[in-house]
């Protein structure tokens, strides 16, 4: 945990959110400000700040991460039209909040590239 991160904050019950999917591992959320129909944050409860700082000790982590978000996306019934993951990583790559989280976005056709 961190003491000045929000999604700690959130997973800690300081700051409320809406829950999708939760369990000793993950944590899944609506996003705050939503960029689609469906846009839904996967965080592990694990404090990493950026993917960039995870190691090998995170590769199980990661993967069940992926294949949690999986396991959301049919449940909103999102592959039948298709969706995208995000991970945004750094300054530039468009990361705000620092603890690794998984944007679950669709519902409408998805531009690309990104802006
Ligand atoms: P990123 O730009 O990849 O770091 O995405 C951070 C996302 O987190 C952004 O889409 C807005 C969302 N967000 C930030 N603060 C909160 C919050 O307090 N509650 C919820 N539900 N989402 C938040």
């Amino acid at each position: 945990m961190s003491s000045d991160c929000i999604f700690c904050k959130i997973l800690q019950g300081e700051i409320p959110s809406t829950e999708v999917y939760s369990d000793e591992t993950f944590y899944a959320f609506r996003d705050i400000n939503p960029g689609a129909p469906t846009h839904i944050l996967v965080i592990p409860r694990e404090h990493i700040p950026a993917i960039t700082d995870a190691g090998e000790e995170h590769a199980e982590l990661l993967g069940q991460m992926l294949l949690r978000a999986n396991a959301i996306a049919r449940e909103e019934g999102l592959p039948e039209n298709g969706f995208r993951y995000v991970l945004n990583c750094g300054e530039w790559g468009g990361q705000t909040v620092f603890h690794i989280h998984l944007h679950i976005l669709g519902g409408r056709p998805l531009g690309w590239p990104p802006g």
